[in-house]
């Protein structure tokens, strides 16, 4: 495993950008376009790797796991077979560091033991056997916010106040985390955009941003192609480039440290113009 220091800016100064590498029939944006009648195409998807590695992704994110609104489930053994070949495959080929999208406890241990450095979990470890399975790990960790789950997060959620409820879940949970044993330098948290949140919700999160950073953990957002840019847009899911960009931006401004992007060339090009006019 290569452990990264993710409180500290790589050597290239921007916020890092973590390419998406969805190992999903499914997936919401770029679904199954590395399946061929439901069999994962692993020459497809290193090629993918490639391009994302050659548009300077800082780290990929690698998931068996569609977590998009609406999403089928998906079995252990299922998510094993979709990742652990492309973790494999992406140690033995290429430098950059790679994340697990899961919230299974073996496929956290199982990838981080193939090299994986970051266990992105959008469940934030409430899985049974997943918090120890991430402390045992030794890896990087990003709790992230959701409110309901994947199948039915988008029918109607209701808060009080938005920033302060995702905020006190979070603190919650590292607090958890702390109390398991893992150090609080391995941790990272994520606000959750578009898990459980409405266009205004998202917008009052991304604005208050800043209160996230103010934590002290290094703050990960995911904002590329989703309903969101949608709802500002009205543009369908291929062509929210432009808007995933322009969010991407402002959530570098307010203090982001890792940036999940679909589009990691276009995001790398506007996060370069923004350090040039910007310097962090
Ligand atoms: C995210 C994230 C993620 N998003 C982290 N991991 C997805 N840490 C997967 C929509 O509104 O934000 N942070 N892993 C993708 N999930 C969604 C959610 C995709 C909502 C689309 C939407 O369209």
């Amino acid at each position: 495993m290569s452990m990264i220091d993710f409180a500290q800016r790589p050597a290239h100064g921007r916020p890092r950008v973590m390419g998406v590498l969805n190992i999903t029939p499914d997936s919401f944006s770029d679904g199954g376009t590395l399946f061929i009648n439901n069999a994962l195409n692993l020459d497809e998807t290193l090629r993918r790797a490639e391009t994302l590695v050659s548009e300077e992704a800082d780290l990929l994110d690698v998931g068996g796991e569609s977590t998009r609104p609406g999403a089928e489930q998906v079995s252990e053994a299922q998510e094993l077979d979709r990742v652990m070949p492309v973790i494999e495959a992406l140690m033995s080929r290429f430098d950059v560091p790679v994340s697990i999208d899961t919230s299974n406890p073996l496929v956290i241990s199982s990838a981080v033991a193939a090299g994986a450095g970051l266990v992105n979990d959008v469940r934030a470890l409430v899985r049974p056997g997943a918090l120890d399975a991430a402390r045992d790990s030794g890896a990087a960790i990003s709790l992230m916010h959701m409110q309901g789950q994947p199948g039915t997060m988008q029918d109607a959620p209701v808060y009080q106040d938005v920033v302060a409820e995702v905020l006190a879940f979070l603190l919650e949970r590292v607090r958890v985390c702390v109390a398991a044993g893992i150090p609080k330098h391995r941790l990272m948290i994520d606000p959750g955009f578009g898990f459980g949140k409405e266009l205004a919700h998202n917008a009052a999160l991304l604005q208050a941003l800043p209160e996230f950073v103010a934590q002290g953990f290094p703050v990960l957002v995911g904002l590329s192609r989703k309903r969101m840019v949608g709802d500002i847009t009205g543009r369908p899911v291929n062509e929210r480039v432009c808007g995933s960009v322009a969010l991407a931006m402002l959530a570098a401004q307010r203090g982001a440290s890792i940036i999940r992007v679909h589009d990691v060339g276009a995001t790398v090009d506007a996060l370069k113009t923004l350090a040039v006019i910007e310097p962090a």
